[in-house]
C-alpha cells in the first residue's frame, strides 16, 4: 500500500477572518491560535474564560498538496484521517468528500475520483462544538455532569473537555491525530486479530487477518513472528502457530514484559501489497469473579496467578491535545512504573488513548482497566447514535485489542450507579432502556464479535450489571468517595473491605512552583483567592482541604507550608485506606486510586501535578504499593477534639503489624519494631520472623501498648530482608497537631547520584526539594528516627536543597 502523509505545514483561519495563519497537524485551534499570538496561554489566571469564547466559532484548516504519482497506479485511493476533532466538513478541490462527527472514530473517504495529478487543496472546515451542543441541547435536553456544560453528551467527543471537577471548560477542537492518503493496489490488511490459547510450555496462536480486496486477486499471508530473544519464525498462510517455550508477559512486579512482534504482509502473485506488524505479549488476563463468603471476588488473573491491582485513574494528559506525545505519555507512565503500579485505568470521560499509550503499557507492565467513553451523563440511544458509537466501538477495538496490557473493557463511568440512585439526570425511561441497550447488549456484543478473550465489565462501579447494587462493597468493584465527598475522616475507610476499590480519592495542592503557572501575583497565593479558587473546579473544595487540615495539623503560617499540608493530608488518606486494603489482600484485590495526573494546572486529586512534578502521594504510592510492605493497624488513635473533650478519655492502644507480599516468590524475612519517644529513643523494641507465602499477607500478633503517651510516643517498624530494609513506617497515636514533635537538626549532603539526610531526632514526612520543586528522587516525605537515610536522585537539578518536616506546619 502507498501512503503519503498530509501531516505538516498547514494553514488556518477563524471562518469570518481575511487572512490564514500557519497551523500544525496534527495539532488543535488552541494550539494554533496560541502559536500565533491570537489566544493567551489559557492556564494563566482566568484566562480559560476567554479561550471558550474562541470556541464560538468555525475554524477551516486547508493545505495544498502533490498527489504522489505512484497513488495513480493503484486501485482505489483513500483519505484518511486517525482522529478529527469534531464535527466538520472535508472538502477536496472544492468539492465536498464527506464530513466526520466523532472524534474517537477514525475516518476514511474515498477519493479515487477527486485526487488529482499534480497540485490539490484540501480543506476542513470546523463547526463550533458550542454551537453544536446548544443546538442539540435545545432539542434534546438530556442532561449530563452539572461540571460539564449543557449538552456535552450529544457530542461524541472528551466530556471533559465541556469542564469537570478538576478540568476547566476548554473545548479545544482540530485535526488531531495523523491524516494521509492510502494508495490501495487489488487489496490491504484491513486489520490482524491474534488469538492465543495457552498449553503447557506451548502457546498456539491463532491470527486472523481481515482483508479489504479492492480488485480480484489471489492473495497469500505471509508471517513473521520475532521472539523477544530475536529469533524469527516464518509462516506462509498459517492461521495457527504455535511457539513452544513461551516467554510470558507479566505485569510489572512478576516478571518480565516479554513481547513478540507478529508481522503480517498481504501478497498476490508474488507482489507485497501491505504488511501490519503488531506486537503483542504470550499471556491470558482476565477478571476472576469467585462467589465466597463475603460475596463475590473481583480480581485481575494474569497467567493463572490472582494479583492485587496497584495503581491509579488516568485521565487526559492536557487540555490541549497537541501537547500530548510519546515522550509526555512514557515520562508519566515511568512514574507509574517506579511507583511500583501495576494498573492504570482510563477513566470514560476522556478520549481513548493513541497507540503509544498501550505500546508504552505493553513495554512498562502497566494492566489498562479501558472504560469505553461514556460518563456521568445519560444518553439517548437514536438510530444515528447507535451507528455512531457501533463504529466507535469496532474502530477502538479493533485497534486495542491485540496489547498484552489490555485487562479489561469497561462500559462506562458511573453511569449504572446514577441509574440505581435514580440521579435526576435520567428524566425519561427511554434513558433507562437506552442504558440497557447501551451497555449491557450493544457494547458487550461489540466485544465479543470483535474481542471475544477480554473480559467486559457493564460499568464502573458494578456488580455484574442489571442495576444490582452497583456500589456493593462486597462484590465487583467500587467507587468509595465518603472520605473526601462525605467529608468522613481517614479512619472510615478500614470500615469497609472492597473487592476491588477503582476510585477513592483525596485532593491537594499542586507544587509551589507549578501554581506560579497560573498567576504573577503573590497576592493569589492563598487558598481562598480568586484565582486559586478559579483553578479548583469543586465548589467549596479549598475550604474543604481546610477542613480536614484543620483536624490534622497546625495552622500553616505560610500559603507554601499550606500546600506543603495539604500533600500530607492527602498523601496520608490514601496511604490509609491502600495500607487497609492490602492487608486484607484476598478480600480486596485492587486500590486504584484517583487519580493520576492532571489536564492543567489546577487543586485537584492527582498524585502528579500538570507540569509532571511528583506531589508526595507520588512518593508515599511508590511505598505503599512495594510489593513487598509492611504496615502496622495501629489501635486507639486520638483521632479529634471530641475524643479529647470526653471526661475519661482513654482508648486501649495497640499495633498490629501486617506484611504483604505481592511478588511469586515466597520470602523468609525479618520484622522488628520499635517504641520510641519524640527524640527518637528506644522504650521497647521487638524482632520476628515471618514467612509470607507468594501473593499472600501475614498478621503479626496484635502488641498492646499500655500507658503510652500519645503526645510524645510513637511506633517505628520495619521489614528486612536479609540485612536491608526493604520497608518501613511510623505511627502516631494522636493527630499530628497534637504530637510534640521537636525540631529536627537537618544534616543534609550530596554525594554524585545521591543525597544523605539525618537527623537527630523523630522526624515526620521529610520532604527535600530543590529550587525549581522538581527533582525526583528514590523517596521523599519520609520519615526518620533520629538516623540517615540516603537517597537516589533519579532527575532534577540537586542545587540549593531544602528540606522541612511536620514539624514545620505551624
Ligand atoms: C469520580 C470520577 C470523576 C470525578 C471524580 C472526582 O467519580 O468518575 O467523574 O472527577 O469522581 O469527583
Amino acid at each position: 500500500m502507498i501512503i503519503q502523509s498530509l501531516n505538516g505545514k498547514w494553514l488556518m483561519k477563524n471562518v469570518n477572518d481575511e487572512n490564514f495563519l500557519d497551523a500544525k497537524v496534527p495539532g488543535t485551534v488552541y494550539s494554533d491560535l496560541l502559536t500565533n499570538g491570537k489566544m493567551e496561554d489559557p492556564f494563566f489566571k482566568d484566562n480559560f474564560d476567554k479561550s471558550l469564547k474562541l470556541m464560538e466559532y468555525d475554524y477551516e484548516y486547508e493545505r495544498e498538496f502533490e498527489a504522489e504519482e505512484k497513488l495513480f497506479n493503484t486501485d482505489k485511493i483513500i483519505l484518511r484521517f486517525d482522529g478529527l476533532d469534531t464535527v466538520c466538513d472535508i472538502f477536496l478541490n472544492g468539492l465536498k468528500i464527506g464530513n466526520a462527527y466523532n472524534m474517537h472514530r477514525t475516518w476514511e473517504f474515498d477519493i479515487t475520483k477527486s485526487l488529482k495529478k499534480g497540485v490539490n487543496k484540501l480543506k476542513i472546515i470546523l463547526y463550533s462544538p458550542l454551537k453544536y451542543i446548544e443546538k442539540e441541547f435545545k432539542k434534546c435536553p438530556t442532561i449530563g455532569d452539572a461540571n460539564g456544560m449543557d449538552g456535552f453528551v450529544h457530542i461524541r467527543k472528551a466530556h471533559c473537555m465541556f469542564g469537570w471537577d478538576w478540568g476547566a471548560h476548554l473545548p479545544d477542537a482540530g485535526i488531531f491525530r495523523n491524516v494521509s492518503i492510502l494508495g490501495i493496489k487489488k487489496a490491504r490488511i484491513d486489520s490482524v486479530y491474534i488469538m492465543q490459547k495457552h498449553g503447557k510450555n506451548k502457546v498456539t496462536l491463532d491470527i486472523q487477518v481481515e482483508k479489504d480486496i479492492v480488485k480480484g486477486c489471489k492473495t497469500e499471508i505471509r508471517t513473521e513472528i520475532t521472539s523477544p530473544s530475536g529469533t524469527v519464525l516464518r509462516y506462509i498462510n498459517q492461521k495457527k502457530i504455535v511457539i513452544e517455550n513461551p516467554m510470558l508477559w507479566w505485569p510489572n512486579g512478576f516478571g518480565e514484559q516479554n513481547l513478540y512482534t507478529v508481522k503480517t504482509t498481504l501478497i498476490c502473485e508474488g507482489e507485497e501489497l501491505d504488511v501490519l506488524t503488531k506486537r503483542i505479549g504470550l499471556r491470558t488476563l482476565t477478571v476472576k469473579r469467585e462467589k465466597d463468603k463475603w460475596g463475590e471476588g473481583f480480581s485481575h488473573e494474569i497467567n493463572g496467578k490472582k494479583i492485587f491491582a496497584m495503581g491509579a485513574d488516568y485521565i487526559p494528559e492536557d487540555h490541549l491535545l497537541s501537547r500530548v506525545n510519546e515522550d509526555t505519555t512514557r515520562k508519566l507512565l515511568q512514574t507509574c512504573k517506579l511507583s511500583n503500579f501495576n494498573t492504570v485505568r482510563v477513566w470514560g470521560g476522556g478520549y481513548y488513548p493513541s497507540d503509544w499509550f498501550f505500546d508504552i503499557c505493553d513495554e512498562l507492565g502497566l494492566i489498562v482497566w479501558q472504560d469505553f467513553m461514556f460518563a456521568c451523563a445519560a444518553y439517548e440511544l437514536t438510530s444515528e447514535f447507535e451507528d455512531n458509537i457501533r463504529q466507535e466501538f469496532i474502530d477502538n477495538i479493533k485497534r486495542i485489542r491485540n496489547h498484552a496490557c489490555l485487562g479489561l473493557w469497561c462500559g462506562n463511568n458511573e453511569m449504572e450507579l446514577f441509574l440505581y440512585e435514580k440521579h435526576p439526570m435520567f428524566t425519561k425511561p427511554s434513558e433507562v432502556r437506552d442504558y440497557f441497550l447501551m451497555y449491557e447488549r450493544i457494547i458487550p456484543e461489540t466485544v465479543k464479535k470483535y474481542d471475544r478473550e477480554t473480559f467486559y465489565w457493564p460499568a464502573s462501579p458494578s456488580s455484574g450489571g442489571s442495576l444490582d447494587n452497583p456500589n456493593d462493597p462486597d462484590r465487583g468493584d467500587v467507587h468509595y468517595w465518603q472520605v473526601w465527598h462525605g467529608n468522613k475522616p481517614f479512619s472510615e475507610y478500614r470500615k469497609y473491605y472492597f473487592r476491588y476499590a477503582s476510585e477513592f480519592g483525596f485532593q491537594s495542592f499542586p507544587s509551589v512552583k507549578t501554581l506560579e503557572l497560573i498567576t504573577d501575583d503573590e497576592n493569589d497565593k492563598n487558598a481562598f483567592s480568586y484565582i486559586m479558587e478559579k483553578h479548583q473546579r469543586q465548589t467549596g473544595a479549598n475550604a474543604r482541604i481546610a477542613s480536614y487540615l484543620g483536624q490534622t495539623y497546625l495552622y500553616p503560617n505560610s500559603f507554601e507550608k499550606f500546600v506543603y499540608a495539604s500533600q500530607l493530608l492527602q498523601a496520608d488518606a490514601i496511604k490509609y485506606g491502600v495500607e487497609h486494603f492490602r492487608r486484607n489482600r484476598g478480600r480486596c484485590m485492587g486500590a486504584i486510586y484517583w487519580q493520576l495526573n492532571d489536564c492543567w494546572p489546577v487543586i485537584s486529586w492527582a498524585s502528579v501535578d500538570y507540569t509532571g512534578r511528583w506531589k508526595a502521594l507520588q512518593y508515599y504510592a511508590k511505598r505503599f504499593f512495594n510489593p513487598l510492605m509492611i504496615s502496622c493497624e495501629e489501635q486507639g488513635m486520638l483521632t479529634s477534639e471530641k475524643d479529647m473533650n470526653r471526661q475519661h478519655y482513654s482508648f486501649e492502644k495497640s499495633i498490629k503489624l501486617n506484611v504483604t507480599n505481592e511478588t511469586l516468590n515466597d520470602e523468609h524475612l525479618t520484622v522488628k519494631w520499635q517504641l520510641r519517644n519524640n527524640k527518637a529513643e528506644i522504650l521497647r523494641e521487638e524482632e520476628k520472623q515471618v514467612f509470607v507465602k507468594a501473593l499472600s499477607a501475614v498478621w503479626l500478633d496484635k502488641v498492646e501498648l499500655k500507658d503510652i503517651d500519645e503526645f510524645s510516643e510513637y511506633v517505628s517498624f520495619q521489614l528486612y530482608k536479609g540485612q536491608e530494609v526493604i520497608s518501613e513506617g511510623t505511627v502516631i497515636f494522636s493527630y499530628p497537631k497534637y504530637f510534640k514533635y521537636l525540631k529536627p537538626d537537618f544534616d543534609l549532603k550530596v554525594n554524585n547520584d545521591e543525597i544523605e539526610i539525618s537527623s537527630s531526632v523523630y522526624a515526620k514526612s521529610i520532604e527535600i526539594l530543590n529550587e525549581n520543586e522538581d527533582i525526583v528522587l528514590s523517596d521523599n516525605y519520609f520519615d526518620l528516627n533520629g538516623d540517615l537515610k540516603k537517597v537516589k536522585i533519579i532527575s532534577g537539578n540537586p542545587e540549593k536543597l531544602r528540606v522541612r518536616s511536620v514539624f514545620d506546619i505551624r
